[in-house]
């Protein structure tokens, strides 16, 4: 067995899983694994600016590949600059490794410089929050965090590593853990389950995040088609459906339409594949919500969530994706076969989707100043393409109207980087430059808001340093609009902290940073400016466009929250 520092130990395991990208900063606590890193040249090390952005890096990355990010992060402040972006991957259920730095052990409570309980800070955020005391155990815990963050509903985990500790010799021995088979549910239930859907005159099929995590496309449109059901997802599940499939039926809550809406609540079964029904899905209002008198047959990989949000007829612990296979080999069994092609309901569903779809394309070619955001969303995708990977950040413009499918078309799984229902300003435009580390052949562009865009400021010299060529659209409404929205329709128009006065110039900014940057006030503009970005990117210079937008708002939003009506 071969002995060596501990804080080289800690890249030997990184490396044994596999990981080939870390995202962090230095600090005297850690510089012992920096310089192991320093060593390995089969890790890349991105170096960000601010530990905040790590984190969110780490969770894009998780997000988009389904395997842990890593963030390797000093003590004290270093750490704590993490806990947004680890709460948001708590929610998100994203796998994400945290390796920070912690004072010396033989200092602890004497008042050493940085020194806080990190491991207590981040317990409620994690599925595992540890200092590594017994430094003999450190390879055996390494394994266990990449094990429990990818395990069961997949989460962040961390581990303070003490600086006295790290510059310890220790034996190191890895095997890293084999992938567990994934859960299948009893035969009786699937049979129950097909039974039930056979039965069912209005099935529709909600996804979450849940099946976007295993990797169930290809079972659950098999389903869908089989079932006749119409496919809809929550913004976490959204790219699992090809939005051009002609039973893809839209999202759920703001990021729906009066379409979904009405499929959802007019469903008599629902099958819920790993979906929340969280706040942003339903806010548990009836209107955005399943039926009370529909049967839910619920699956989910955690048995926490059965039944949490609505009552489950069924509740089936397992894998998304099994289950699927599972429920179309047993209603093949029962005869279950439609033909959607033929079905009024599906004809009719299509119809008010493609009066949607005219509704948006109207959009498209107004010519009012300031700019309408859909005009820019649906210019960036005849822009960047079929094969671009999006970025919505959250925000009424950016989000609420490019997370609904009647405004952006997603074509793979794992092709969109968005905020999970812990809805973190800047997390999504944060991570958006990992997606050329990951896919470097891929465009990328996101949208951001005003608000959000100032909170992630950080990065532009990041991706600028590392080439990352990605597009950031601001839709600049000179507001944290969705909260003026609130004031608005709640507080009688009391506008307080909600608009700004003054903002930064964000295309001389990102010019700063070595990116490109432009500011599009006119409609014939949007087009031009964001073929420039698209070149950019692809010469490996990031772009920022700060387009000046009106603040209209989606009218799924304005009725989710019950807001006054705002004039399209
Ligand atoms: C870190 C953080 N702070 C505050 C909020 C509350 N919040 C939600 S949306 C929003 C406004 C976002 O403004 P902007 O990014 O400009 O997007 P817009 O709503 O104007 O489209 C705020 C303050 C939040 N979600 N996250
Ligand atoms: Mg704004």
């Amino acid at each position: 067995m071969t002995t060596m520092p501990a804080a080289r130990a800690v890249v030997e395991a990184l490396r044994a899983e596999n990981v080939c990208v870390v995202f962090g900063l230095p600090g005297g606590h850690v510089i012992g694994i920096f310089d192991a890193l320093y060593h390995a040249n089969d890790i890349a090390l991105y170096r960000v600016r601010h530990e905040h952005s790590a984190a969110h890096m780490a969770f894009a990355y998780a997000q988009l590949t389904g395997e842990p990010g890593v963030c390797l992060v000093t003590a004290g402040a270093g750490a704590t600059n993490l806990v947004t972006g680890v709460a948001e991957a708590f929610v998100g259920a994203q796998p994400i490794i945290v390796l920070a730095g912690r004072a010396a052990t033989a200092n602890a409570h004497r008042g050493e410089s940085q020194d806080v309980a990190t491991e207590r800070l981040f317990a409620p955020i994690t599925k595992l929050a540890t200092r590594v005391d017994r430094i003999e155990t450190l390879p055996d815990i390494l394994g266990q965090a990449f094990r429990i963050a990818r395990s069961g509903r997949p989460g962040p985990v961390y581990l303070d590593l003490p600086a006295d500790l790290l510059a310890r010799e220790i034996a190191f021995e890895y095997r890293p853990s084999p992938r567990p088979a994934k859960p299948r549910a009893e035969a009786c239930a699937i049979r129950q389950a097909a039974e039930m859907l056979a039965r069912a005159e209005r099935p529709v099929i909600v996804a979450g995040g849940g099946a976007l995590a295993a990797d169930a496309r290809t079972e659950m449109v098999a389903l869908a088609e089989r079932l006749a059901a119409p496919m809809l997802a929550s913004l976490s599940g959204r790219s699992i459906i090809d939005d051009d499939h002609p039973l893809a039926a839209g999202g759920l809550g703001i990021h729906g339409s009066p379409v979904s809406q009405a499929l959802l609540g007019d469903a008599d079964v629902v099958l819920n594949l790993g979906c929340r029904f969280e706040s942003m899905s339903t806010n548990w209002r009836p209107e955005f919500s399943p039926s009370p008198e529909a049967v839910h047959i619920q699956v989910n990989i955690d048995p926490a969530e059965i039944g949490r949000s609505f009552p489950a007829a069924l509740g089936l612990v397992a894998d998304v994706k099994a289950v699927a296979a599972d429920l179309d080999a047993e209603l093949a069994g029962l005869g279950v076969e439609r033909d959607w092609r033929d079905l009024p309901r599906i004809g009719a569903m299509r119809e008010q989707l493609d009066a949607l779809e005219h509704e948006a394309a109207a959009i498209e070619v107004r010519n009012d100043k300031p700019l309408h955001s859909v005009q820019i969303i649906r210019a960036a995708q005849k822009a960047f393409g079929r094969k671009a990977i999006y970025g919505v950040d959250i925000g009424c413009l950016a989000e609420q109207l490019p997370g609904s499918p009647a405004f952006l078309k997603l074509h793979e799984p794992r092709t969109m980087l968005a905020p999970s229902s812990f809805c973190g300003m800047s997390d999504a435009a944060a991570g958006l430059p990992v997606s050329r580390i990951v896919h470097p052949d891929r465009p990328c562009v996101g949208f951001v808001g005003d608000g959000s865009f100032q909170m992630m400021l950080d990065v532009l010299p990041v991706a600028a340093e590392h080439r990352l060529g990605v597009t950031w659209c601001i839709l600049n409404d000179d507001a944290l609009g969705s909260i003026w929205d609130l004031q608005y329709g709640k507080m009688q128009g009391r506008f307080i902290g909600t608009e700004f006065a003054f903002q930064p110039d964000f295309a001389m900014l990102a010019r700063a940073c070595g990116c490109h940057g432009e500011r599009v006030e006119a409609p014939e503009e949007i087009a031009p400016a964001l073929r420039r970005a698209f070149e950019a990117n692809e010469a490996g210079r990031p772009a920022v466009i700060d387009f000046a937008v009106a603040r209209v708002r989606a009218p799924q939003s304005v009725k989710f929250f019950g807001l006054v009506d705002a004039k399209f």
